[in-house]
């Protein structure tokens, strides 16, 4: 089917797989394929387009007539990135047909996980996934930003996705995440996964959830969560960092 099979990817086994937890040793470098690529809701929307293409269209038109913006070239985006030439090419003839002027807004980050989720509401849980891309805060993403985000969501380090996780829960940005703005995001994911979220995890409250969090996670009780605490928690607790995980699975 063409969903995120959320359920598969819940499971703490394939946390497990991704880090090696040993004596805290380093983050092992998973393997690339095309098939963990396509695990990403915002890959598969991507590609999508570009496999759905007639035979009789014509690409050259196309580009000369419809890219208003072209990325900053390829070689910076490589060097910035841990994708392929051919990826990034292939990412970009993609977002290029579902995005001609060359930017993404909220309202597309909508409609892709409404289509991806559809026994849920994805409304809220898309604008602060939104709002975690649009770095500058000006409404639209462009794509090397789009790409730089993705990057990192799929192809980090332990360390670079938890940076971008917790600039995820910060809401406002501020730079300490607080239990309302933990609470935010859980609730908005178990909006989205509706019907379709694992027995174990239907059974505690998001309340809970972040309750439980938080008391791990503010190490100082001072009733904030700075990005310090954050992955130091994380990494410490497996728990936590399988919980976390929910996040990674709905990218
Ligand atoms: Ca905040
Ligand atoms: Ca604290």
């Amino acid at each position: 089917g063409g969903r995120c099979s959320v359920v598969g990817l819940l499971s703490p086994g394939n946390l497990c797989s991704r880090i090696n937890n040993s004596e805290g040793s380093k983050w092992q470098r998973p393997r690339l394929s095309r098939k963990s690529l396509m695990k990403c809701c915002l890959v598969k929307w991507i590609i999508a387009s570009t496999t759905q293409q007639g035979p009789d269209s014509s690409d050259n038109d196309f580009e000369l007539s419809m890219v208003r913006h072209q990325p900053e070239g390829l070689d910076q985006l490589q060097a910035q990135t841990k994708f392929t030439r051919k990826e990034l090419q292939s990412l970009y003839r993609g977002f290029k047909n579902e995005c001609p002027s060359g930017l993404v807004d909220e309202e597309t980050f909508k409609l892709i996980y409404s289509q991806f989720f559809p026994q849920g509401d994805a409304t809220t849980y898309a604008h602060f996934l939104f709002n975690a891309f649009d770095m500058d805060r000006n409404g639209s993403i462009r794509f090397e930003d789009f790409v730089i985000g993705l990057s990192v969501l799929l192809r980090g380090s332990v360390t670079e996705k938890l940076r971008w996780a917790f600039n995820l829960y910060d809401i406002n940005k501020d730079g300490y995440v607080t239990k309302e703005e933990m609470l935010a995001i859980m609730t908005s994911i178990y909006d989205m996964m509706g019907r379709y979220t694992l027995p174990s995890l239907r059974e505690d409250s998001p309340f809970e959830h972040v309750e439980k969090f938080f008391q791990k996670m503010d190490r100082n009780r001072d009733g904030v969560v700075t990005i310090d605490e954050f992955i130091e928690t994380c990494q410490k607790d497996e728990s936590i960092m399988a919980s976390m995980q929910l996040f990674e699975n709905v990218i």
